[in-house]
């Protein structure tokens, strides 16, 4: 690495805490939010040590529920949600489509401190006793029972909620109005698509979680009477304010996957995306009707029949557009010339891992089997296929395929193969028996159960062991990458897209001239299909 980049730009601690490159700021994102990934991968391994009997013998009760609170918190609030948009968003949008940097540099480094103070006031919630509500912080035990660190919990998550919002507005106000020319609507990467529908969501329901967590700190601070039927309250007015935002977060946490796996497809697929215009669309389907839906929570919680039934109807609804992208990734593999690289792995795994999540999501959102399954396991295995396997898989599959492009190196291949490979393994053997757990009647949130159970449970931990080892693997090769990697070319899997269009790692400024586009993205089939036969 001889000429200047955004790496060797300029040395010293300083010139990257108040950077306001994008791809720098990504980079203190990556750092910071795998630093959670490690915090909440703690706490969920001592989950699963707790369950491996059925005697609750390892932490008291008291203990547990502290446990699954906290790595909750950290996973869904701070890794989950920052994940890909503030790593992979921050870093490739701007080049996707054309521009030195996003529309609000500054605001950009902003949202980064927003994260790290929220984060902080997280980690003093947990290192001074902790919380015990659940990630959900549902009332009455958020605000009358519990005898913990709420409070320091929902400053955190306050604010925390405007790194969200912020980042949200900036890619917005980026892909309006940056777009290099000729990149019309219609010929942006599905990447972009994906974060801009992730980012309406950022704005639109981010404040309603935010205003709402702060109201928990207040009832409990101040006994207002907003939640506690005593002083004239409502405890289930909670319920329905925090899933009108966090049903639209799911897809938060899973949109910008999705865009991650179009471009992963097409790509070690060598062939146009199939329904370009109906994958992009479907994106902003999912963030509007993932609106409508969030009743689908509140089925037990004493809602009236009729609006079960409603929502039951709305959840089958939002089913349509994901199942359209899956069926469009499916005709896009059709007949193409597969290469079995890392990232390709991590795509496919995504697929398989999606349709089952998504596919038990519409088992749940029938409203009598709901009330057989309705705080068990199974859905714990739901929501975990969803965002574990699914998001996460598209997160290390972004991470591998654009790592030379961020780096300057590539990433050792098979070492990688094997990676993805226990991960698949790995996750599946945690969270599958926990379908039957579920359905068998394990409820979740307890820290011991009937025998019966055992044999499920210590497949899960077993599970979750290899996949613990499946997650160290990347995280060792690519640090050891960035040393001994093999200098990475320009374009190493002669992909389409401007972000592959500028040197590995990319200069500051991301482009010397403004490209000019002419075509769509994924202009594969151009190529001569001799050569990749
Ligand atoms: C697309 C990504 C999805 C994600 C990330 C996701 C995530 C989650 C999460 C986190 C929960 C558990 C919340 C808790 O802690 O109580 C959950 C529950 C649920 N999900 Fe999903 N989900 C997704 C898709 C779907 C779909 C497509 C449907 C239906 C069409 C669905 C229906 C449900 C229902 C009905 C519940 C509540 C079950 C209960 O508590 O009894 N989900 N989901
Ligand atoms: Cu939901």
């Amino acid at each position: 690495m001889t000429s200047t980049n955004y790496i060797n730009a300029d040395y010293g601690i300083w010139s990257w805490l108040l950077t306001k490159d994008h791809k720098r700021i990504a980079i203190l994102y990556l750092v910071s939010i795998t630093a959670m990934f490690l915090l909440g991968g703690l706490f969920a391994l001592m989950i699963r040590l707790e369950l491996l009997t059925p005697a609750g013998d390892l932490v008291s009760a008291d203990t547990y529920n502290k446990l699954f609170t906290m790595h909750g918190i950290v996973m869904v609030f701070f890794f989950l949600i920052p994940s890909i948009p503030a790593v992979l968003g921050n870093f490739l949008i701007p080049m996707m489509i054309g521009a030195r940097d996003l529309a609000f540099p500054r605001l950009n480094l902003a949202s980064w401190y927003l994260f790290v103070v929220g984060a902080l006031f997280a980690l003093y919630a947990i290192f001074t006793g902790g919380v015990d509500t659940g990630w959900t912080f549902y009332t009455p035990y958020s605000t009358a029972a519990a005898h913990t660190n709420v409070i320091p919990a929902a400053l955190g998550i306050f604010i925390n909620g405007f790194s969200s919002i912020l980042t949200g507005l900036n890619f917005i106000v980026t892909i309006h109005r940056m777009r290099a020319p000729g990149l019309t609507w219609f010929r942006l990467p599905l990447f972009v698509w994906a974060h801009y529908a992730t980012s309406i969501i950022f704005i639109l329901g981010t404040p309603v979680i935010a205003i709402t967590i702060l109201l928990v700190a207040v009832e409990r601070a101040f006994h207002f009477g907003i939640f506690d039927p005593t002083l004239g309250g409502d405890p289930v007015l909670f319920q329905h304010l925090f899933w009108f935002y966090s049903h639209p977060a799911v897809y938060i946490m899973i949109l910008p996957s999705m865009g991650i796996v179009s471009e992963l497809i097409t790509c070690f697929s060598r062939k146009v995306i199939f329904g370009y215009g109906f994958v992009a669309v479907s994106s902003m389907a999912i963030a509007v009707l993932g609106f409508l839906v969030w009743g689908h929570h509140l089925f037990l919680s004493g809602q009236s029949v009729y609006a079960s039934l409603i929502f039951s109807v709305l959840s089958f609804l939002v089913a349509i557009p994901s199942a359209v992208k899956v069926f469009n990734w499916t005709a896009t593999l059709y007949r193409g010339s597969i290469e079995f690289a890392a990232p390709m792995i991590y795509a496919l795994g995504f697929i398989g891992l999606f349709t089952i999540g998504g596919l038990t999501g519409l088992f749940l959102a029938t409203l009598g089997f709901d009330v057989h399954v309705h705080d068990t396991y199974f859905v714990v295995a739901h929501f975990h296929y969803i965002m574990v396997g699914g998001a996460i898989m598209g997160y290390l599959g972004g991470i591998h395929y654009w790592w030379p492009k961020i780096s300057g190196r590539m990433y050792p291949e098979w070492p990688a193969r094997i990676g993805a490979a226990t991960i698949f393994v790995g996750f599946n053997l945690t969270f599958f028996p926990q379908f039957l757990a579920g359905y068998l009647g394990m409820p979740r949130r307890y820290h011991m159960y009937p025998p019966e159970f055992q044999v499920l449970n210590v497949m899960s931990t077993a599970g979750a062991t290899i996949l613990g080892v499946g997650y160290l693997l990347p995280l060792t090769y690519l640090l050891w990458s960035l040393r001994y990697g093999k200098v990475a070319p320009d374009n190493p899997w002669r992909a389409t897209g401007l972000e592959w269009q500028t040197p590995s790692p990319p200069p500051t400024e991301n482009f010397a001239t403004t490209p000019v586009v002419t075509e769509g993205a994924y202009a594969y089939s151009d190529m001569h299909e001799a050569e990749f036969i």
